[in-house]
């Protein structure tokens, strides 16, 4: 091998390792072997569902574990049925279970879970959170994820690695998050597709690991594929005080590794910076929105709920009190940071002043509770902003680290917190409360295990496999950025409806069109057209899964968010990209499409076109399917695909979760 050959970058370090098949070269599938996998219950029932029907026994992974965290308003029997069915299913198949209340699953696993080095799968879209500990941590649909419990590789095109390079220090209130604002400022929030960004340079050296996770989580907002530091002292200083210090490992590029892309970033010259509505990269700074008044704020969520954050939030609060016109909430991210500021008064200064505490789970950041009043503007730590997200469809939501939102609720109006003086300093503890009463694990003998399923869970519905030629309407047209949000929503009403695809489908495009799953029905599916990084947000299969079920085909855009079109796969809809995006003002809502001899056209690679009968006209398309996405497309999906392998392999060899090659003997260095 040549000596250049062997300066690997981390993520290529870690991929090298982990690599089942393909070349990893940009542009390239791989399959790699998944070492851990986390669920939520939001995604994880229909993860679950499909993992039973696979009939594995036991996971396959080193670690498995189901979260609760979303669906925790339980105003009906819904959400409660859910979680009995995710604690029983977990039992019987060597998961373990993070009850209601331990926490949020990105920061539960950081804490007890993520290791330097390893493989994790997780089905939401800000798994990437455990890149802060060297982990590489990639969010996937739930199918994708029940596939890699069963041992299977996870497929995915090879990234480019953009090294981003951190210099210099941070000024007094210029925090974590506000270097991710400042990456999203610059590459925008489809900037980090197909890309892994990796954090280098003297820079890292100052940011303590949540710190790290904070700026890895929000990567999900540039639509990377995942974001990784290395693991250095900072990661073995936290793991030790997590009691986890034999799990530690250092990890780090080669001296001369090469990248595809780099970006810079001196934190000297940083901000504190915010993200106006309604888009994470529609970033200024904090000292330019003067006399914006504030309704809400809100600390909490994946991205700024861990223990540094809450006691920065604690600190910020003492003896002082909420502006009166504010209405704040902080979430604490789990058990374990909750109990420690409980433990050290730090939760009691926060109570004085006003503040009204959640249990810790996803809360507002999913709409969960808290809408804001109409037209209102909240202030939030959260990492999404998009349109109708926070339950209220006109408010304004703005994103910003956890002392710029204290900065607001006590003033009342958008604030620099460089305004209130000294700044706050929290040091990572010596030794975190340990107390894993939280985390059940699976049973010791599973067969006395009974699955528990309540009627909120209803059987997944089965696309047909592909006919001959593929027509139908443009039931809808929709602009650039389109988020899973808008194909479908979340919240309070609709959350606990994840198990019943038939009901939850009634809510498809409702922030867009409401009109549209009837019109869908009635017209017996179609096509929806979009523009660029259609799909964004969230991993969640219901964005396609409920869309099938009302009959959509196939989706043509200007270009994909990288998990959305996965899922768009997994369940049989046909992704399509313009090869010139001008294409998309051709064609309008309600044209007819047709796409005739259709099995030839998905066999090869290169373009083909799409009639619109309503213009004449044809426009060129293509899929960009590998030869297994194909087959896949073909049989109307992923679990047709598999029922079809499983019919022709032999008997008790599932195909669809062949138990991963053992990773290269080269161990991660
Ligand atoms: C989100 O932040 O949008 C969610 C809710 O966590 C989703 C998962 C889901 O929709 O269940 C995500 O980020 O993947
Ligand atoms: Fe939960 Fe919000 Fe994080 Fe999604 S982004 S996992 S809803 S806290």
């Amino acid at each position: 091998m040549p000596e250049s050959a062997k300066r690997l970058n981390l993520v290529q370090k870690i991929i090298q390792a982990h690599l089942v098949s393909g070349n990893p070269v940009a542009g390239e599938e791989v399959g790699i072997k998944i070492d851990q996998t986390l669920t939520q219950d939001a995604t994880g029932t229909m993860a679950y569902l499909q993992f039973e029907a696979m009939g594995i026994p036991t996971v396959q992974t080193q670690l498995s574990v189901s979260y609760v965290d979303h669906n925790m308003l339980q105003t009906g029997f819904e959400n409660a049925d859910d979680h009995r069915y995710l604690q029983s299913v977990a039992a019987k198949h060597g998961i373990y279970f993070s009850r209601p209340g331990n926490g949020i699953c990105h920061q539960v696993h950081l804490e007890r879970f993520a290791v330097p080095g390893m493989t994790l799968l997780g089905s939401d879209s800000h798994t990437p959170t455990c890149g802060g500990l060297g982990e590489l941590s990639i969010g996937a649909g739930g199918l994708d994820v029940a596939v890699a419990m069963g041992g299977g590789p996870f497929y995915m095109t090879m990234p480019k690695v953009l090294r981003v390079e951190l210099k210099g220090k941070l000024q007094p209130w210029v925090t974590a998050k506000d270097i991710i604002l400042e990456v999203l400022r610059r590459l925008t929030v489809k900037g980090g597709v197909s890309k892994i960004l990796e954090y280098t340079g003297q820079g890292v050296k100052s940011l303590s690991a949540t710190e790290r996770a904070t700026i890895t989580n929000m990567g999900a907002e540039l639509g990377a594929t995942t974001s990784i530091f290395p693991s250095d002292e900072n990661t073995r200083e936290y793991m030790k005080a997590q009691g986890r210090g034999k799990d530690w490992t250092p990890l780090t590029a080669d001296p001369g590794a090469t990248y595809d892309e780099e970006l810079i970033i001196d934190l000297n010259k940083l901000e504190p910076l915010i993200a106006q509505p309604h888009s994470p990269d529609n970033v200024i700074e904090v000292s330019k929105l003067k006399n914006v008044d504030v309704q809400q704020v809100c600390v909490g969520s994946c991205t700024n709920s861990s223990y540094r954050d809450l006691m920065a939030v604690a600190k910020m609060l003492k003896g002082r009190h909420i502006h009166p016109s504010v209405s704040m909430t902080v979430t604490p991210g789990s058990k374990q940071v909750f109990e420690m500021i409980a433990q050290n008064g730090a939760l009691t200064d926060i109570i004085a002043s006003g503040a009204r505490i959640i249990e810790s789970a996803c809360g507002p950041c999913i709409g969960m509770g808290q809408a804001p009043p109409s037209g209102g503007v909240s202030i939030r730590s959260f990492n999404r902003n998009f349109e109708g997200r926070s339950g209220t469809r006109d408010a304004k939501v703005y994103l910003a680290s956890p002392e710029a939102c204290v900065a607001c609720a006590l003033t009342g109006k958008i604030t620099d917190p460089r305004t209130l003086g000294k700044p706050v300093k929290v040091e990572v503890p010596e030794k975190f409360t340990l107390d894993d009463d939280g985390i059940i694990p699976p049973a010791k003998d599973p067969k006395k295990v009974e699955v528990l399923r309540g009627p909120n869970i209803k059987p997944l519905p089965i696309k047909e496999p592909l006919g001959e030629t593929l027509e139908g309407e443009v039931l809808l047209k929709v602009a650039d950025n389109v988020t899973t949000d808008h194909i479908m929503p979340a919240g309070s009403k609709v959350l606990p409806l994840r198990s019943n695809i038939p009901a939850i489908s009634e809510f498809v495009f409702n922030i867009i069109d409401p009109t549209f799953p009837k019109r869908a029905k009635e017209a017996g599916g179609g096509f929806v057209v979009g523009g660029e990084n259609y799909g964004q947000g969230s991993s969640r299969e219901h964005a396609a899964l409920a869309p099938m079920y009302l009959g959509l085909k196939a989706v043509l855009v200007k270009s994909f968010a990288r998990i959305h079109r996965a899922n768009l796969i997994n369940f049989g809809i046909l992704p399509l990209t313009f090869v010139q995006a001008s294409d998309y003002d051709s064609i309008s809502q309600g044209d007819k499409l047709e796409i005739p001899d259709l099995k030839q056209v998905i066999k090869v690679d290169h373009p083909f076109p799409v009639k619109d009968l309503a213009t004449g006209k044809s426009v060129q398309v293509v899929h960009s399917l590998t030869d297994r996405q194909k087959e896949i497309i073909m049989a109307g999906g992923l679990l047709n695909w598999t029922k079809l392998k499983n019919a022709a392999a032999p008997a008790g060899k599932p195909v669809a979760a062949p138990k991963a090659k053992p990773a290269k003997k080269e161990k991660v260095k």
